[in-house]
């Protein structure tokens, strides 16, 4: 009989929509995760909507109260899908409770949250990870690949841009997103993490950063008393120099006020035996030249990265039959579950949470300095 484990959710809107989707998926195309997730519960504060949520989403039934959701005995894991000024409290108290925990990104808003998550969860003992969702694009896998296989070569350069038009309308209202409060950062924190958790995963460790952070759009309406404008204090652009542990260097650039832009998550590695290129709107794609190539037909090649032989691609469909942004969330899911079946906790773990919180700091402090900062990995 298949070994099943029970889920409950915090959180019912944007990350809570993806994830609910990807435990729906994971069992019917990965038949072998170790356990098949029974969607037990899913939890908002609105009862009217998260119970429509319950039903469209697919949970049994729904809490209004995350407390209740954590201490239920019926629960062996609590996802973590809402505003990054809930991810302490609701950690801590899974932890407490015994419950494996799958944490959305950003870890935390500060260190201090960050240190005390790592800290709760190891005391613990249970399995505790951070959907660092890009890691788990076939393509991104395959840069990782080749990086490992010595295929490029030594690395010299991270080139990298996360860049998005959200917030390029001045009058769109304000969101838990722009307030430090509930955000921690801003494109720093929301963006930014994503690619410095990227640089880490394919480059390594970062040992130090400079560079600028700005608001450019200070005040926005608030929403249904348009009227009224609330506060941004947090960036919406940044740039940052890196250096990273193995000796390449590294630029970073993230915004949220770039027109035209969607979801433009790309990066660009120079080796001294060839380059990758990404970028998440060509998903399925990576552009890799060799430099021992014959000059002739030397060159960037498109790879389209759907073969079976690509991790996680020989789940969903033939060769050519591309998969979305949605499937990076069942990647991961199913590499949490199959986490909890061996008692090893699957990458971004919370020291990797930690540790792009850190260099989000670090940029922090170093904006507008001129200096170098080494972020502060302490736990
Ligand atoms: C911001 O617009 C956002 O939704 C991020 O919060 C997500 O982490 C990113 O994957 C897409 O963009």
């Amino acid at each position: 009989m298949q070994k099943t484990l029970n889920v409950g959710i915090v959180g019912y809107k944007f990350m809570g929509r993806a994830h609910s989707n990807a435990y729906r998926q994971v069992a019917a195309f990965f038949p072998d995760v170790a356990f098949h997730p029974v969607m037990k519960a899913i939890c908002g504060r609105d009862e009217e909507a998260v119970r429509a949520a319950a039903t469209q989403l697919g949970w049994e039934g729904y809490e209004t109260d995350w407390r209740k959701l954590v201490a239920r005995d019926d629960i062996d894991l609590i996802d973590i899908s809402t505003p990054s000024d809930t991810h302490n409290p609701v950690a801590v108290a899974a932890a407490e409770h015994g419950k494996h925990i799958f944490c959305e990104k950003p870890l935390a808003r500060d260190m201090s949250e960050a240190r005390r998550m790592l800290a709760v969860v190891r005391q613990a003992g249970v399995i505790a990870m951070v959907n660092f969702n890009y890691r788990r694009v076939p393509a991104v896998q395959l840069a990782k690949q080749l990086i490992d296989e010595g295929r490029i070569g030594q690395i010299y350069h991270w080139r990298c841009a996360y860049l998005q038009e959200g917030g390029a309308d001045p009058q769109r209202p304000i969101t838990w997103r722009q307030q430090k409060e509930h955000a921690g950062s801003g494109a720093v924190g929301d963006l930014g993490v994503h690619v410095i958790d990227l640089a880490r995963f394919l480059i390594g460790d970062i040992t130090a950063v400079t560079g600028l952070t700005t608001t450019f759009i200070k005040q926005r309406p608030i929403a249904g008393a348009e009227d009224q404008t609330g506060t941004v204090d947090v960036d919406d652009a940044a740039l940052w120099l890196a250096r990273f542990a193995n000796g390449a260097i590294g630029s970073f650039e993230v915004t949220k006020l770039a027109r035209g832009r969607r979801n433009y998550n790309s990066f660009e590695i120079n080796g001294s035996k060839g380059s990758i290129v990404f970028n998440l709107e060509r998903l399925n794609e990576l552009n890799v030249v060799f430099a021992d190539d014959p000059p002739e037909i030397r060159g960037f090649r498109n790879i389209l990265v759907t073969d079976r032989s690509h991790k996680y691609v020989s789940a969903w469909w033939p060769a050519g039959h591309i998969i979305g942004w949605e499937h990076t969330f069942t990647h991961g899911i199913y590499d949490l579950l199959n986490g909890i079946g061996s008692g090893t906790t699957p990458a971004a773990t919370f020291v990797d949470g930690l540790r792009a919180q850190a260099v989000v700091e670090a940029v922090e402090r170093s904006s507008g300095s001129g200096s170098w900062i080494e972020p502060d990995y302490s736990e």
